[in-house]
C-alpha cells in the first residue's frame, strides 16, 4: 500500500458498527481516527449508536460523547456527512431524510466515486436472514457476542499472566460459527445481488464486521468493517479507489509523529472558537 506519509486527507471515509453505547466500543480508537482523518464527505454506514444495548442499560462515557462532538464539528468545518441507520440505531430511521447537526439520515444513499463508479451505501442487516427472521435470535445473538467479548478480556489477563499473545476469542468463536452456515459468503453475494438490482457498480456496507474489498459477479462489494474489534474503515482516495484500512496499523505506518497525545475535546473546542 503507498501512503502519503503526514497526509490523511480522503475524498470520502466509511465508518460503520462504531456500536458507541456499549462497552466493546473502541472510542479511544475512533477518535484517533477522527482526528487524524479529513474527508470532504462522510457516510456513517449504521450501528453507530447501538440502541439495543443502551435499552438494557445506560452506558455513555465521555469518549463516546466526544466521538459525537468530533463529528458534529466536522459538519462545522464543511464536511457532508449521510448517516445510513442499521438494525442496532433503527431508532433513527424514523428519521429520514431530516438533518441532525448537519448531519443527513437517510435510508439508503448513492455515492458517486470520483472514477464514474456509484455506490450503493447501506448497512445491510436487510439481507442478514438471522435478523430479518427472528429478532429474538438476533437479539440471543447478540448478547452472545457480548459475552464473547467479556469472556475473551478475562481469557486474556490469564493468558498475559503467563506470558502467551493476545488471542480473539470473539472473532475466532464468531468465524466459525459464521463459516458453518456460510453467512459471510451468502451476505456478500445477497449484497452484491442488490447492487446489481439496483444498476450500480458496486455496494458499500457493514454489519458482519468483517471489512472486506472484492468483485463478486461484476460488482464492487466493500465492507467498511467495525470498531469493536477489527478497527477498520474503508477510505476513497482521490482518483476513486477505496482501500481498507485498519486502525491503529495504519496510523502507527503513516505518521509515527502524530502520534504524541491530544489535548482533551474541551481544549479542543476552546481552539475552534478563538
Ligand atoms: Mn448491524
Amino acid at each position: 500500500m503507498s501512503k502519503q506519509l503526514g497526509s490523511h486527507r480522503y475524498r470520502t471515509l466509511f465508518l460503520s458498527d462504531l456500536h458507541l453505547g456499549t462497552r466493546g466500543c473502541q472510542a479511544h480508537l475512533i477518535l484517533d481516527v477522527l482526528r487524524h482523518v479529513e474527508a470532504d464527505t462522510i457516510y456513517l454506514v449504521g450501528d453507530i449508536i447501538d440502541g439495543w444495548r443502551l435499552r438494557s442499560g445506560w452506558y455513555w462515557p465521555q469518549q463516546h460523547n466526544d466521538v459525537v462532538q468530533k463529528l458534529l464539528r466536522k459538519v462545522r468545518r464543511g464536511a457532508r456527512i449521510v448517516f445510513v441507520p442499521g438494525n442496532h440505531d433503527e431508532f433513527a430511521r424514523q428519521f429520514l431524510g431530516l438533518s441532525f447537526g448537519g448531519i443527513k439520515i437517510k435510508r439508503h444513499a448513492i455515492h458517486l466515486a470520483a472514477d464514474g463508479k456509484r455506490y450503493l451505501v447501506m448497512h445491510g442487516d436487510e439481507f442478514d436472514v438471522v435478523v430479518r427472521h427472528s429478532k429474538w435470535l438476533a437479539f440471543f445473538g447478540d448478547w452472545a457476542y457480548e459475552t464473547a467479548l467479556f469472556v475473551n478480556t478475562h481469557f486474556n489477563t490469564a493468558r498475559r499472566a503467563v506470558g502467551l499473545p493476545y488471542w480473539s476469542f470473539s472473532a475466532w468463536a464468531k468465524l466459525k460459527v459464521k463459516e458453518a452456515v456460510n453467512f459471510i459468503g451468502s451476505f456478500e453475494s445477497e449484497l452484491a445481488g442488490e447492487a446489481k438490482r439496483r444498476g450500480v457498480d458496486g455496494v458499500v456496507c457493514g454489519h458482519i464486521h468483517h471489512a472486506a474489498i472484492r468483485e463478486i459477479d461484476g460488482i464492487t462489494y466493500v465492507n467498511t468493517g467495525d470498531f469493536v474489534e477489527s478497527c477498520s474503515l474503508v477510505v476513497e482516495h482521490f482518483d476513486g479507489r477505496l482501500e481498507v484500512m485498519r486502525w491503529p496499523v495504519e496510523l502507527k505506518t503513516l505518521a509515527p509523529e502524530d502520534n504524541a497525545p491530544f489535548e482533551d475535546e474541551a481544549k479542543e473546542v476552546e481552539a475552534e472558537a478563538a
